[in-house]
């Protein structure tokens, strides 16, 4: 699961990158688009462990992917843009610090998004008008045809601005645009990176709403305060007055914005955190562990992590009834603890 941080060049995405992720960006991939890992920080996983005393922890992660910055002409940035269109949520960064209009490069990212969907769209539908030219038999020509239809209703809902859960289509229509994965469809949040001493953060996040949400960042400053010793950093906050951001928080936000969210799994050997679509089955929650798991699946035995931690054992929690015996077709929910019963 990939999450894209994108915007115009120079606006501080690199900077960002390496803020969440610990990981400096290598400029020799700066065209080509780098990934790294921003671990999860979760508060259950060290109660969970001192519950079970295991080898091992493990934390699941986000993959972050920096990518090279957009030109402000539009020119190129189609190509730039198709790194991040597996991703499941983009970060637009906007600079701030440097006198930029940030409401205006929201506005202008947005043109940029319509134009790169606009043209895989396009390039689909010229590609089935070519192949329709040719014989075929008839259920293909059919299926291209209905292919063609639902993308020139897509391509004309994009035009318009509108988004396409507004537009009215069928569920099968839905399931050729997703194949596309159109990147105005793409859940976002908008960093706007202000400037060290910005008094007024709050300006830029007035226009934030649940669809869209805006939230503002020193990202330099906060990469300078990171990188330092926590003494050094404690002194300097307090002798210029700033309080760091909650990276760990961000984080956090961005995992939901993106749909997903975490389960567990416990036992002596390892406490670890995994990551789901929202809204995921049992069955699913076994193959992101193991495909083996998802293949045998029997059934999963589920307890939640706030019991577990009220109770302090499993025992206790089976000796109150609080495990429950779930079925594949389960829906996981964020603090459920998974133990997964399957054949081999
Ligand atoms: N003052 C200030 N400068 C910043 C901030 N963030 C980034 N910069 C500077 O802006 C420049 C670009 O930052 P990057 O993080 O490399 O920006 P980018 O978006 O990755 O740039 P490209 O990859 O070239 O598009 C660098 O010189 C940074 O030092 C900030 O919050 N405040
Ligand atoms: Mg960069």
């Amino acid at each position: 699961m990939k999450i894209g941080l994108v915007g115009y060049r120079g606006s501080g995405k690199s900077t960002l990158f390496e803020w969440l992720s610990g990981v400096a960006p290598d400029p020799a991939l700066s065209h080509s688009g780098q990934s790294a890992m921003a671990v999860i920080p979760e508060s259950r996983l060290d109660q969970l462990a001192a519950i079970y005393h295991p080898k091992k922890v493990t934390t699941a992660a986000l993959e972050l992917v920096d990518t090279p910055g957009l030109s402000r002409t539009h020119e190129g940035n189609a190509v730039r843009l198709a790194l991040i269109r597996e991703a499941v949520c983009l970060v637009l960064v906007v600079a701030a610090f440097d006198g930029s209009d940030p409401m205006a490069d929201m506005r202008s990212f947005d043109e940029d998004l319509m134009l790169a969907d606009m043209e895989i769209l396009a390039g689909r539908i010229e590609r089935i008008e070519q192949a329709v030219k040719k014989p075929l038999h008839r259920p293909e020509r059919d299926a291209l045809r209905h292919e063609e239809e639902t993308l020139k209703l897509v391509l004309g809902a994009i035009e318009s601005g509108k988004p396409l859960r507004e537009a009215q289509m069928t569920e099968e229509q839905l399931n050729v645009t997703r194949s596309f994965r159109l990147l105005c469809e793409k859940p976002r949040l908008v960093v706007v990176n202000t400037a060290d001493d910005e008094e007024h953060p709050k300006r830029f996040t007035a226009a934030s709403t649940d669809e869209l949400p805006i939230i503002a960042i020193p990202a330099g400053l906060e990469l300078e305060l990171a990188r330092m010793t926590p003494k050094d950093r404690a002194e300097f906050e307090r002798e210029m007055g700033v309080g760091g951001t909650d990276r760990e928080g961000l984080i956090r936000r961005l995992l939901y914005i993106s749909g997903h969210m975490l389960f567990f799994t416990c036992s002596e050997k390892e406490v670890r955190s995994w990551l789901l679509c929202k809204g995921g089955t049992a069955l699913e929650a076994a193959g992101a562990v193991h495909t083996d798991m998802a293949r045998g699946f029997i059934r999963a035995e589920v307890m939640t992590t706030s019991d577990l931690v009220r109770l302090g054992s499993e025992r206790e929690l089976k000796a109150q009834h609080l495990v429950r015996q779930e079925h594949k077709h389960y829906i996981v929910q964020d603090d459920d603890i998974l133990l997964i019963r399957f054949s081999v």
